[in-house]
């Protein structure tokens, strides 16, 4: 389960970001899409220039696999329970269509951000206000601005880079509440031969849920600190100037759990997505990419993604696909 924190003496996420900028407004008073709006005809174009020899990867884990599925704590993964199958025609349940056709048909009950997922930039907030300033209480009930539903009608196609922290750190895996900054990016993208461009889709690799297929689950939640990005007003700078449409991660949650200097849980989620705009998705399986990566040195691509289009939704299950 999440490390209990004494919160004491934590500072208001407020003051934490006083001085530090916003994307609100920038693409007018109604946007929902956030920084995917750095995503336009040339960053699809220049994403495509990046395929040079048509090889693909899905990115989503498995859903509803029988061993659990990585999950935030106090989540559950997904459920999926067959309502019909041919276990119901044998015992007489059913009855075949006209003409002999039968079917197996099932069903699925599941936390959205309970899989490879699509945050929905209304899905944090702090204070009154989620991202563009809309009102905090129009996530009540479903999210009425800035839902999952603007992200998956516009769909995310750009240049992708993969930054591979656990190998840039000669580790199977980060560990627990393990670190690292937009500085590190840098050098771990100079040890791979490639350079982070504005306006790339930021791929890290951390080696956590792949961690999660190899050990017990009580291992793995075992005082829950995953590793990851960590806040910093240097680090915000960065992805403003950088113009990030979209951070993409192998573990739950896109940073370390608890910001060790401030001691605020998840402040990314609310300097990057609410303040700035930035997409963030989450549980996204990197090892096989990143193995490929290695073997024929590519590290950049085009990436695609199209979360489902859940209405109201505070966040959707995604496949993205890469082809390099
Ligand atoms: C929380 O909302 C706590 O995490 P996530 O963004 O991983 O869904």
């Amino acid at each position: 389960m999440c490390e209990s924190t004494d919160v004491s003496n934590v500072p208001g996420v407020a003051a934490l970001f006083e001085k530090l900028p916003k994307n609100w407004g920038r693409w007018g008073d109604d946007d929902e899409v956030g920084a995917l709006n750095f995503l336009n005809p040339y960053e699809v174009l220049r994403g495509a220039a990046a395929i040079r020899q048509g090889k693909t990867f899905t990115l989503q884990v498995p859903m509803g696999s029988p061993h659990g599925d990585p999950v935030w704590p106090g989540r559950t993964g997904a459920k999926r329970m067959n309502v019909m199958d041919r276990g119901m025609y044998v015992a007489g349940k059913a009855d075949a269509l006209a003409g002999g056709l039968q079917y197996a048909d099932d069903m699925m009950v599941m936390y959205l951000q309970g899989s490879s997922q699509y945050d929905a930039l209304g899905h944090t907030w702090y204070g009154d206000q989620i991202y563009n300033g809309f009102d905090a209480m129009t996530t009540v009930g479903g999210l009425s601005k800035a839902s999952v539903l603007p992200l998956a009608e516009r769909g995310i196609v750009g240049r992708g880079i993969l930054i591979d922290m656990a190998r840039f750190r000669g580790k199977k895996y980060l560990d627990r509440g393990e670190t690292f900054n937009h500085v590190d990016l840098v050098a771990a993208a100079k040890a791979q031969g490639v350079e982070i461009q504005k306006h790339d889709i930021l791929l890290i690799r951390t080696g956590w849920i792949g961690k999660f297929y190899k050990v017990s689950a009580e291992e793995f939640y075992d005082n829950f600190l995953e590793p990851g990005l960590t806040f910093s007003p240097e680090l915000v700078h960065w992805f403003h100037e950088m113009e990030i449409p979209n951070l993409v991660t192998d573990t739950i949650a896109n940073e370390v759990t608890v910001d060790p200097v401030s001691g605020v849980q998840l402040p990314l989620h609310n300097a990057l997505m609410r303040n700035l705009g930035v997409t963030f998705s989450e549980i996204i399986a990197l090892d096989a990419l990143a193995e490929d990566c290695v073997r024929d040195g590519q590290w950049t691509f085009l990436y695609t993604a199209a979360p489902l289009k859940v209405v109201g939704g505070s966040g959707a299950p995604v496949n993205p696909i890469v082809i390099k």
